[in-house]
């Protein structure tokens, strides 16, 4: 949003600037949109931030069905062999990271999580290692590996597996015998994490094994304490990784009390390589929810797509079956997570086609949703510029409160659309965000961080946190994520004004997109791991003139696509407000137009209609409804829809006391 508001000054150029400010009275509600249930495993486990992941082979990526699944379900990607040491330094000093950059690349490119694995394990280890019998050698060796592959997947790996299978089977509870232990002792371990934190400290990293499922054996006794040690003396350890590669029993009865034992140490815990001999659906199940039961446990992992692809494809332990359609398992593991199966077979084309947006849109709006509601210490005129999540069984919606005074925020949770209307307004003034000037908010849930941020706008680009986004109270007082004003900004802001900063992150980076009421859209970049901080490289990601690319930029990741949209704000040659709309493959890629023009605009009067009469013929800042609600910014391919500002069209005067009120587009023409 633009903050001539805040100044008080009138956009006389191209707005209608008639004097009378006319009420509108909020029409009746449209009906509500379908419970935000996701129908793919990789959207579901996000909805409470965790992720779903499988392993990937470099050999399957040409076959169509295998990538069809992969990008349609998954969210996480362990590459199964490729960053194994065999593979990557199969003579001493030589890298080659061919077939670990294949997937990661491809991970990255469609915002799929990174899981590496591994870099120290006594199998798939060359023969050089395994004969290296002097200590000072093998530890160069070692943290030279650990070094070089951590720093060449720098920033782009969510956890590495420092160490896998490290511990022997068995009644012993002790370290196996392998060329480490045996050539440098039991501290091996320690100095393979520290090596690891200082080669990339953006990784989580984890120590990974099989056989520590059941919490009395010894195995995991062995594990746990040396998790335990770890953390008691500052060694550096973030996580556990489970395998679970289970029998037909599926997971032992006490495998969520070992999920928490472990996480109670401080550590996450994951699922890392499941699969479970003939995939009963109870034993999938048990398996999915002792991990949604346990807060740390941060996700799951499957070793396999299809059947045919396992390690184990004699046993059939999978969710794909060998033509890739989905297994009784796979509805139990969606459904274990709260999430409701689609009724299309896994590889029918329409499932596929689904996931691409359409290239022209139709709307049909509700009434006026949400207005103003004033008290004795907050005059408002209008609300504006929405931010919405859905989480836990309520729409939240954060915005800007505009009066002839300035810009505040206002939050309201509501559980369905027919009561946005009656929600109470919590002033965010009160709170430690403060007064003064703060505008045009962006929600979302940072998972690695498992914290709300809400992003605005005071002049510079701010922040607050909270761990619940129920409490407004909650909020921290306002962060910048800037020092100040990037150069290239300054350079071409002209007469314009920075605004409507918007944060999405894919599985490696952390993007911050802004405005400048001039033609120029700004992208800044930080690795997931360091966000908040660290945003550099600031761009133009995409200009154009200043009111064909003027504001209220929003960036989306499409669920089951490698599409990213961008829509911008336009004011079209009737001087209404309206939305343009690009893709693009990569966050930090090109926009191509996707409905950009004011014939094929993506959101404006002359594709929107409003059975509840037309209250509006702005169709400016807002959001869309998401699929989730995490940094990702996930909006579903089908049966869009996108909260928004619109105003009586014959109000005009003082642009900061204009009556901006809420309300709700559904997409019409979605053909899935
Ligand atoms: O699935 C992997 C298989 O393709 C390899 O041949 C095998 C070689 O040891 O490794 C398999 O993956 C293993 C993983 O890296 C570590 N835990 C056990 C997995 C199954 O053996």
């Amino acid at each position: 949003m633009n903050p001539l508001k805040r100044l008080g000054r009138r956009r006389a150029s191209v707005l209608s600037l008639l004097a009378v400010a006319a009420l509108v009275t909020p029409g009746a509600a449209s009906a509500a949109p379908d419970a935000v249930r996701a129908s793919t495993l990789g959207a579901q486990a996000a909805q409470s931030g965790r992720y779903f992941g499988t392993a990937v082979a470099a050999g399957r990526l040409d076959d169509g069905t295998y990538t069809g699944i992969l990008d349609r379900e998954f969210n996480s990607v362990t590459p199964e062999n490729e960053m194994k040491w065999d593979t990557i330094e199969r003579s001493r000093g030589q890298f080659n990271f061919g077939p670990g950059d294949q997937i990661a690349n491809r991970a990255s490119q469609r915002g799929q999580r990174l899981r590496g694995h591994t870099l120290v394990w006594h199998q798939q280890l060359p023969d050089w290692v395994k004969a290296i019998r002097d200590a000072n050698t093998l530890r160069s060796v070692m943290n030279n590996h650990i070094t070089q592959v951590m720093n060449h997947y720098k920033g782009r790996i969510y956890a590495w597996d420092v160490v896998n299978e490290a511990f022997a089977d068995g009644g012993s509870g002790q370290m196996r015998s392998s060329v480490f232990r045996d050539v440098l002792g039991t501290g091996f371990i320690e100095e393979a994490f520290r090596t690891a934190r200082s080669a990339d400290p953006s990784a989580k990293l984890c120590y990974n094994d099989y056989n520590i499922e059941n919490w009395s054996d010894a195995k995991t006794q062995g594990v746990y304490r040396m998790v335990r040690d770890f953390k008691s003396r500052g060694v550096p350890i973030d996580c556990v990784g489970l395998q679970s590669h289970f029998g037909a029993g599926g997971p032992p009865s006490s495998f969520q009390t070992t999920l928490s034992n472990f996480a109670a140490l401080g550590v996450d815990v994951q699922i890392t390589e499941l699969d479970i001999a003939q995939a009963p659906t109870a034993a999938y199940a048990n398996t999915v929810r002792a991990c949604m039961n346990v807060a740390r446990c941060t996700g799951i992992t499957v070793w396999g797509i299809r059947d045919s692809d396992s390690w184990r494809s004699g046993e059939n332990p999978l969710l794909f079956d060998r033509n890739g359609n989905k297994k009784p398992a796979y509805q139990s593991a969606l459904t274990a997570m709260g999430g409701s199966a689609a009724v299309r077979r896994a590889d029918a084309p329409a499932t596929r086609s689904a996931a691409a947006l359409p290239t022209s849109f139709r709307w049909s709006s509700s009434g006026a949703l949400i207005a103003p509601k004033s008290d004795s210490t907050h005059n408002i005129a209008g609300i504006k510029d929405p931010s919405v999540v859905y989480y836990n069984g309520k729409y939240h919606v954060f915005a800007s409160t505009a009066n002839a005074s300035g810009y505040n925020l206002v939050y309201l949770s509501f559980s369905d659309w027919s009561q946005a209307g009656s929600a109470t307004h919590h002033y965010l003034d009160r709170t430690a965000i403060g007064t003064g000037y703060r505008a045009a908010p962006q929600v979302f849930y940072n998972a690695p961080q498992r914290l709300w941020y809400l992003v605005y706008q005071t002049g510079n680009a701010s922040y607050s946190t909270n761990p619940d986004i129920s409490n407004p109270n909650g909020w921290s007082a306002p962060r910048n994520f800037y020092s100040s004003m990037p150069d290239i900004i300054r350079q071409n802001i002209g007469n314009g004004y920075w605004v409507d900063m918007w944060v999405i992150c894919d599985s490696a980076n952390c993007y911050l997109f802004s405005s400048d009421d001039n033609g120029h859209l700004y992208r800044s970049q930080t690795t997931v791991g360091q966000f908040p901080n660290g945003f550099t490289n600031t761009v133009i990601a995409a200009q154009d003139s200043k009111y064909a690319l003027f504001e209220a930029s929003n960036v989306y990741k499409v669920q089951g696509s490698n599409q990213y949209l961008l829509l911008v704000e336009a004011i079209g040659s009737d001087g209404r407000r309206y939305f343009r709309s690009w893709t693009s493959s990569s966050l930090a890629g090109s926009w191509s137009p996707l409905a950009a023009s004011e014939g094929n605009p993506f959101a404006r009067s002359n594709n929107v209609t409003f059975p509840a009469g037309a209250w509006s013929r702005d169709i400016s800042h807002g959001e869309m409804i998401r699929a989730g609600y995490d940094q990702t910014l996930t909006i579903p391919a089908c049966k869009l829809q996108y909260l928004y500002q619109g105003k009586n069209p014959d109000a005009g005067g003082d642009y900061n006391s204009l009556p901006w009120r809420l309300g709700l587009l559904t997409q019409t023409n979605s053909t899935c």
